[in-house]
């Protein structure tokens, strides 16, 4: 069998750390090798990036900035990292990618939609997730899951910042069959269920080429 490429979307609040780790349950139950990583990062080089994205800088940061920023990480890690366990026959599972890109600097920042797709094809060539779950919660339920954590620059965005994000992925979902949409508004348990279920049911596909 070949590798296979799993992401992970969601606002945060969303559950989405948590969530990864039941796919990573899962897989390792049905005995796939697989490597687990995340964007922005995943190398050295590509967290150093991260780490400048995420920085409440003294000055503001332009959007494009934070565009390139992110496209810069994934380009390291997908030759570093993505692109050398798919081809090894491993299986991949990425905490976040390209349509979070989409999402934030696309509908969040109000980048041009175009110029995102350009550089998402110079970057990845062909290769998109084979299925991306992603984690649909409503910002005002996603805020009082993360008020008590320390808030990075994104985090503080406003409520309305979230909402277009949320649009961006619902719209991506519309626009790709790899797209398992969960309800992550439901209780702890019944997300995992939910993400334990689909994850089970693509590696039958798999399985069956
Ligand atoms: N970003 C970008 O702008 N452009 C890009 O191209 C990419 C990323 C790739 C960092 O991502 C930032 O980078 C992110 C988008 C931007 N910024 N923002 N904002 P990240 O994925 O590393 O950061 P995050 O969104 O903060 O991820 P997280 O911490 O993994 O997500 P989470 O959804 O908040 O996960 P959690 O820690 O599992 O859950 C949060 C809390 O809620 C925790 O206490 C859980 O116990 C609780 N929880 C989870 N699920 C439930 C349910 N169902 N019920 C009740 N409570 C729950």
């Amino acid at each position: 069998m070949s590798g296979r490429f799993i992401t992970l979307e969601g606002s945060e609040g969303a559950g989405k750390s948590t969530n990864v780790d039941t796919v990573c349950e899962t897989l390792t139950e049905a005995g796939i090798d697989f490597v687990r990583t995340r964007e922005p990062g995943g190398t050295p080089m590509a967290e150093a990036l991260r780490d400048a994205m995420l920085h409440k800088w003294d000055e503001s940061v332009d959007g494009i900035t934070e565009l390139l920023l992110v496209f810069a990480a994934r380009a390291q890690h997908l030759s570093h990292v993505i692109r050398p366990a798919l081809a090894a026959g491993r299986w991949v599972v990425c905490d976040r990618f390209t349509d979070a890109t989409f999402a934030y600097q696309g509908y969040g920042r109000r980048l041009d939609l175009e110029k995102l797709a350009a550089l998402e094809s110079w970057i990845q060539g062909e290769l998109q997730p084979d299925i991306t779950l992603y984690l649909d919660v409503a910002p005002d339920v996603a805020e009082q899951r993360i008020a008590a954590r320390e808030k990075d620059r994104m985090e503080v965005e406003r409520r309305d910042f979230f909402v277009r994000v949320r649009q961006g992925y619902l719209d991506r979902a519309s626009e790709h069959e790899r797209f398992e949409i969960i309800d992550a508004g439901n209780p702890l348990q019944e997300v995992q269920a939910e993400v334990r279920l689909k994850t089970s049911e693509f590696i039958r596909r798999a399985r069956r080429g």
